[in-house]
């Protein structure tokens, strides 16, 4: 008797313990918008990987990033505040100070807290150092000092220096005789440029983008040096999915949480040999391709070690998609009937829902059933809900990150009440409901031809029979639109 009470009280723990304690893989695409994959609708790109991803799990249709570019997004996302609050949280330049300030808890502290091993690879883009960075010493702080056991890391995005890859508190590869100088005012020196050497490229800016010249591109900023160090854009996808296959390799014996951030889509463009020519639509079409690449090698690596059954997966973006992003690589021309954004208007950088409406799936055979939600759910969410899953209770300093936990594992339709969405200026969600703060930014981004939603009067839509935001019923509905104005100034003060 005793000993079949043990017997079940042991088999139930363990249960318990492997199902409360999943790994956690999160991947997360730059740019990729909502109508980007084939289980959201697209059909002039295939993305099997992913669509098999989506078919064991649960595909969100309400699911946000916190911002539509890339820099707050991502700090949002592992602090679980709002970027908005905070100052100097827009697109940084390469060579920005950390701005998560060290000791905040994060995502990943919180995870590591509850005993996971946890990894970053892939894009960074906030910050490293304390300013005035030496990048051919250690590079401190950055994510080993907020949380990561280990990083490998492009520093801020492709089309910025420095061109090289950091690995935990160094550049991969440097030859201390050939040290790395960066710089965001003047050229260095004579250092050939984009702007006055426009025959040493192979890929042409389209706006910006006309500075230090690294594998025939010329990018944002200036640098000199590091040739060995240099990143081959061809190859990124490759070497960063290599270093995060390897880190789950590493640690498939103890719970692990993995950061895999990928610089597809984002520009420049420029996907493997082996994906170029897979899409009608260029570049950008091939990048989709190379992502979704990259998806189904993490998975396989999963299955080869055992790991799918309690690993959960997410696969999202930070911010919605753009086509011309400051490259002549034919996405315009090339786009065809493809819809980026899905049915949403806009895309990265606007305060339509394109800005930041985004895909997520999560995966996790153990404990989430197939399907489709509608529930609201952002990413800043993550580290309150994630922490739920783990075991570990929300720090305070994720003020604005709610528990959806039970809306990710799908045993409730039901994500957050509200969500504040932001671009230049903020729009607050309720339901289905969405009011778009009043805002003196231009209609539309005249690089990027991006529809941007500002206006300087208040919008209202109803995007259950209008998601595209076409009828702006604010002048209809003066009370909601004064009720819904009200409500994100609780949240966020005066407008
Ligand atoms: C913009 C860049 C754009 C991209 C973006 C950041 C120009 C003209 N445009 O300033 O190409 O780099 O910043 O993208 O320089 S994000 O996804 O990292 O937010
Ligand atoms: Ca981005």
């Amino acid at each position: 008797m005793h000993r079949r009470t043990f017997l079940r009280l042991s088999a139930g723990a363990s249960l318990a313990q492997s199902a409360s304690k999943p790994n956690i893989v999160l991947i997360y695409a730059d740019d990729i918008g909502y109508g980007d994959l084939g289980c959201y609708g697209a059909r002039r790109v295939r993305t099997p990987n992913i669509d098999a991803l989506a078919a064991r799990g649960l595909r969100f249709t309400d699911a946000h990033s916190s911002s539509a570019t890339c820099t707050p997004s991502r700090y949002s996302m592992l602090t679980g505040e709002y970027a908005w609050r905070k100052k100097g949280t827009g697109v940084l330049p390469g060579d920005a100070r950390l701005i998560i300030e060290e000791g905040r808890p994060t995502l990943a502290s919180a995870l590591r807290g509850a005993g996971y091993k946890t990894g970053v690879v892939g894009k960074w883009h906030l910050g490293l150092g304390n300013g005035d960075l030496d990048w051919n010493g250690e590079i401190k702080p950055g994510p080993l000092e907020v949380g990561f056991d280990y990083a490998f890391l492009l520093p801020a995005t492709g089309d910025r220096v420095p061109c090289v890859y950091v690995e935990n508190h160094r550049v991969a590869g440097l030859d201390p005789a050939d040290p790395i100088r960066v710089a965001y005012g003047k050229p260095i020196g004579d250092e050939p440029t984009g702007k006055k050497n426009p025959e040493k490229l192979t890929t042409h800016p389209s706006h910006g983008h006309d500075m230090a010249i690294v594998n025939g591109v010329s990018r944002i900023g200036y640098m000199t040096g590091g040739a060995k160090a240099l990143w081959v854009d061809e190859d990124m996808a490759g070497v960063m999915t290599a270093k995060a296959v390897a880190f789950i390799e590493q640690h498939r014996s103890s719970p692990f949480f993995l950061y895999f951030a990928t610089h597809d889509i984002h520009v420049p463009r420029l996907p493997h040999k082996r994906f170029r020519g897979k899409t009608p639509m260029g570049p950008r079409g091939d990048a989709i391709v190379e992502f979704d690449w990259s998806v189904g090698e993490v998975l396989r690596a999963l299955d080869k070690h055992g790991l799918t059954r309690n690993t959960l997966v997410l696969v999202t973006s930070d911010n919605g998609p753009v086509v011309d992003d400051g490259y002549k690589d034919g996405a315009v021309e090339k786009l065809g009937d493809h819809k980026p954004a899905g049915p949403w208007r806009g895309g990265k950088y606007s305060q339509f829902e394109g800005g930041t409406r985004v895909p997520l799936i999560a995966r996790w055979p153990e404990r989430i059933r197939p399907g489709v939600s509608k529930a609201l759910v952002g990413q800043l969410d993550f580290i309150a809900s994630l922490g739920a899953i783990a075991g570990v209770a929300r720090p305070d300093s994720a003020r604005d990150s709610v528990d959806v936990s039970k809306a990710l594992l799908g045993s409730s339709p039901e994500g957050r009440v509200s969500l504040v969405e932001h671009a230049r200026g903020l729009a607050y969600r309720e339901g289905g409901w969405k009011v778009i703060a009043p805002n003196a930014g231009p209609r539309v981004n005249a690089s990027t031809r991006t529809e941007l939603g500002n206006s300087p009067q208040a919008q209202l839509y109803d995007l259950a029979s209008d998601p595209g935001e076409t009828r702006d019923l604010a002048a209809a509905q003066p009370e909601r639109v004064r009720a819904m104005l009200q409500a994100l100034e609780k949240i966020a003060g005066p407008q």
